[in-house]
């Protein structure tokens, strides 16, 4: 069977839209109608008219989209695709901080829990996380769930106190200086573009601390011609693509389990039989689209 054709074929019967994150397999990301990150993707899952959004992706974008998107039908291909930093966080824990600094703003980065979302004030990708903040007229700022963008966050925005979350992206965690180091001895010349999920030592060797999609304008308007990604190794696929005559490296360790648990036949599957079908709570759903909300009326930050 010719799957990608009849995946495009079942796509157009049923008005249904694939969205793919960057960290996606590129056999995935070559089935996309859209490639981004959690805000892009979030964008269009608000903005499209199709019917059904298929989501390629971990549970809690999947979960942004149909927030966002409460009248469509959205579905995650693999139900198993669950983001362990997401899973760091629970919405009891965070009422009990909320308790102890009744004062505080809650910012929760999009990689939380629908629940999570729910009991936020303003939510943030690590596109815009300080632009978010320096938003914010509060003083005190609980900043979930991931302690290393925290402190990224916490370093640029002056001013105000941080309660950080202690949770944590194994696959960005895992970096080490000397794994980057090793790598940018073989490539000197090369401009080294960090992801704030990484450790705060890591993070300071950056010529630049950016989101996925920081990096793709990075690397697009750079006069450089080489690029060390430290972030989940699949994002090199999207920056090569776009840019032809430069060279991306990626630091060995950097694959995330959970990105790739989607394949194309499962994408088939999905509009065969239209399950797994991402479902919430309709109240907590309205909880959590404020904050989301708030979030996009604030935008892209870098
Ligand atoms: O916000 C996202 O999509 C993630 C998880 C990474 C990034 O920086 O774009
Ligand atoms: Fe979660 Fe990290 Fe994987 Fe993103 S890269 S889905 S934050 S574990």
């Amino acid at each position: 069977m010719d799957l990608r054709g009849e995946i495009a074929r079942l796509k157009a019967e049923q008005r249904a839209v694939i969205l793919a994150h960057n960290y996606q397999p590129p056999e995935i990301q070559e089935l996309a109608d859209f490639v981004g990150d959690s805000l892009g993707l979030s964008v269009q899952a608000a903005a499209t008219n199709a019917d059904i959004i298929i989501f390629c992706g971990v549970d809690f974008m999947a979960e942004s989209a149909k927030i966002l998107s409460p009248g469509k039908k959205v579905f995650l291909p693999a139900s198993s695709a669950k983001c362990p930093m997401a899973a760091m966080c629970d919405a009891p824990g965070v009422r009990k901080l909320k308790k102890k600094h009744p004062q505080a703003a809650v910012v929760a980065y999009v990689n939380t829990s629908a629940a999570v979302k729910a009991e936020s004030d303003i939510c943030c990708t690590s596109s815009n996380a300080i632009k978010v903040v320096a938003s914010l007229p509060q003083e005190e700022i609980v900043f979930l769930p991931d302690c290393n963008l925290g402190d990224y966050v916490s370093r640029n925005v002056p001013g105000k106190r941080f309660i950080l979350w202690p949770g944590f992206c194994p696959t960005h965690e895992n970096v080490t200086r000397e794994a980057v180091e090793r790598v940018r001895s073989e490539h000197p010349q090369a401009k080294v573009l960090v992801h704030p999920e990484c450790r705060p030592e890591v993070v300071q060797m950056a010529d630049k601390v950016s989101s996925t999609e920081g990096m793709m304008k990075y690397a697009a308007a750079s006069d450089g011609r080489e690029f060390i990604i430290v972030t989940e190794c699949d994002m090199s696929y999207r920056l090569r693509l776009a840019n032809p005559g430069k060279t991306f490296y990626t630091i060995p360790g950097t694959t995330c389990p959970t990105m790739k648990k989607i394949r194309p036949q499962d994408i088939l599957a999905c509009l065969e039989g239209q399950v797994p079908e991402v479902s919430l709570d309709e109240s907590m759903m309205e909880r959590a689209r404020l904050p989301l909300e708030r979030m996009m009326a604030v935008g892209r930050g870098d």
